[in-house]
């Protein structure tokens, strides 16, 4: 494969995914924005007066030979998400987000999960390592007590009625699983949600998702910011009814039986109300010191470009220290972030220079109105700082080469007709989970090259990735690292590569906008 055609994609796989596509084109027409956005019917707080939560860190029940144990139940909760709004929610353990897992590199984690949702649930943890037994796959249901469907989820698919479709290799239990987690992996903070075939963007939307972190020693021998200086900030956008419920365009509310979304939802679904961490448009307050927030898109459809504006209309640098997958070489400084949803980026803000009594905001540069804000830190004193963020992160990056590849992918990613109606595409097909879309030897090296018609951020279980290019150019600033989610943009291509390690067995790789992979935006790796 010479590099001419290798870099030549372009123009091949680019006419493809835009001919014949109507509504594709129509919508790449607005860059910034895949979806289409709900208008909350409730009364909506200010921004920058609800407190910024911080998600509970879950106990072990028990430790057995060096692994521990968690357990949790899902179920459904009432909880005050806007000031004096009752709003019920589909949760892990009674919180939104769920509480979080904190976890030693190489120290196994067991977490139980109880299902005492109306509906079959599966967890996917998201950038887990994960033996394919415990990576979710998307029929692994666990049926909740007194769930008659002799194969739910897999039925009527995106709303057309078709002969039901078994997955002979789906391996179904009542009402709980363990979920076995070897953290065989760099540190990073992963995130774990619902991935039920058909009916992930709704069950995310009403609640399951939450985080789980990854430690180890030389992480934390770096000096960089921590204890009460370290903030994961889970960001995700939602929207509320007249009744405080969380508004979602579903065909079938009870998320039972007919998968899918009204029609003009097709290419997502946005909402008016940014929440971090579960609060909408929060305010932490801050030492005047350097602080390390794990920013996490957790919204089904919503890119944001972030940046932090001081009071007086400067930019704070965002200096990255690490990406989806952990610690970056060496730092990267940004004046915005672009993050589409799935992704991480770990960053280091410095707020001695800001000064105390006033306000930093964190802004996204691709929202409107109310949803250009995210959340604000409110600067309260001068403070000590010892922290550091050294000029030498980690040597551990895989340093794939080109060379390495045993061979070279193409996938588009794009709009077309599935069942009769609207679907979302990966080299042509919808999902199927009894087809195999690629068998990859253990071990194997691979360039993949991506091509989308709309904004797609493309995501791959169980191994990490590079980014090689983008367009045929080097890849962007913001592209560093190992990464297990790359945004595409409308029209573009770029290419990853990666080392299918690890484990043997049935994986996926997909769209990580929400209502794109319930749509059919998904297919199966086999690695043998
Ligand atoms: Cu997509």
């Amino acid at each position: 494969m010479s590099r001419r055609q290798v870099l030549g994609i372009g123009g091949a796989l680019g006419l493809m995914a835009v001919t014949g596509l109507s509504s594709a084109a129509a919508l790449s027409r607005r860059p910034t924005t895949t979806g289409a956005k709900l208008r909350s019917a409730v009364p909506l707080p200010p921004t920058f007066t609800v407190p910024l939560p911080l998600p509970s860190v879950l106990r072990p029940v028990s430790t057995v030979d060096g692994a521990d144990r968690y357990e949790i139940t899902q179920r459904e909760t009432v909880l005050e998400i806007l000031p004096g709004v009752k709003t019920p929610l589909w949760t892990y353990n009674g919180t939104f987000p769920g509480p979080t897992i904190e976890a030693r590199r190489d120290r196994p984690v067991i977490v139980t999960h109880h299902n005492e949702l109306p509906v079959p649930t599966v967890v996917h943890l998201h950038g887990g390592r994960t033996p394919p037994e415990s990576d979710g796959y998307p029929t692994d249901l666990v049926l909740p007590d007194g769930w008659q469907d002799p194969m739910p989820g897999m039925h009527g698919m995106h709303g057309m009625q078709m002969p039901a479709m078994s997955d002979p290799r789906a391996v179904v239990t009542r009402q709980t699983r363990d979920y076995t987690f070897p953290m065989a992996q760099r540190p990073a903070m992963l995130w774990y949600h619902d991935h039920r075939m058909d009916f992930t963007a709704p069950a995310i939307w009403r609640g399951l998702a939450g985080l789980h972190i990854i430690r180890d020693d030389a992480e934390e021998s770096l000096g960089l910011p921590a204890g009460p200086r370290e903030l994961p900030l889970a960001i995700m956008d939602r929207a509320f009814d007249d009744h405080g419920n969380l508004a979602y365009p579903a065909l079938d509310p009870t998320l039972r039986e007919q998968p899918g979304v009204h029609e003009p939802y097709l290419a997502g679904v946005l909402g008016d109300v940014i929440l971090v961490n579960g609060a909408p448009w929060p305010v932490h307050e801050v030492d005047a010191a350097r602080y390390r927030l794990r920013f996490l898109n957790t919204s089904n459809a919503r890119h944001y470009e972030l940046e932090a504006v001081t009071y007086d209309g400067r930019r704070l640098d965002l200096v990255q220290i690490g990406a989806d997958q952990g610690l970056l070489a060496a730092p990267v400084t940004h004046q915005s972030l672009p993050m589409a949803p799935a992704e991480r980026y770990d960053v280091v803000a410095d707020f001695s220079g800001v000064p105390v009594g006033s306000l930093v905001t964190i802004v996204n540069r691709l929202g409107s109105g109310r949803t250009h804000d995210v959340m604000a830190f409110r600067v309260a004193r001068r403070a000590a700082d010892d922290s550091r963020v050294p000029t030498v992160l980690s040597n551990d990056l895989p340093s794939w080469n080109r060379s390495d590849a045993a061979r070279v992918r193409d996938f588009s990613f794009r709009a077309g007709r599935m069942n009769g109606g609207h679907g979302w595409l990966i080299g042509g097909q919808p999902f199927n989970p009894t087809r195999t879309d690629v068998t990859v030897g253990l071990g194997d090296v691979e360039v993949w090259r991506l091509i989308a018609d709309v904004q797609h951020p493309v995501h791959l279980h169980l191994a990490g990735f590079r980014v090689l290019s983008r367009g045929g150019k080097p890849p962007l600033p913001h592209d560093a690292g190992l990464k297990d989610t790359i945004s595409l943009q409308p029209g573009e291509s770029a290419e990853i590569i990666t080392c299918f390690d690890g484990y043997r067995g049935r994986y996926l790789f997909h769209c990580h906008n929400a209502e794109h992979e319930d749509m059919g935006m998904m297919a199966n790796i086999e690695i043998v």
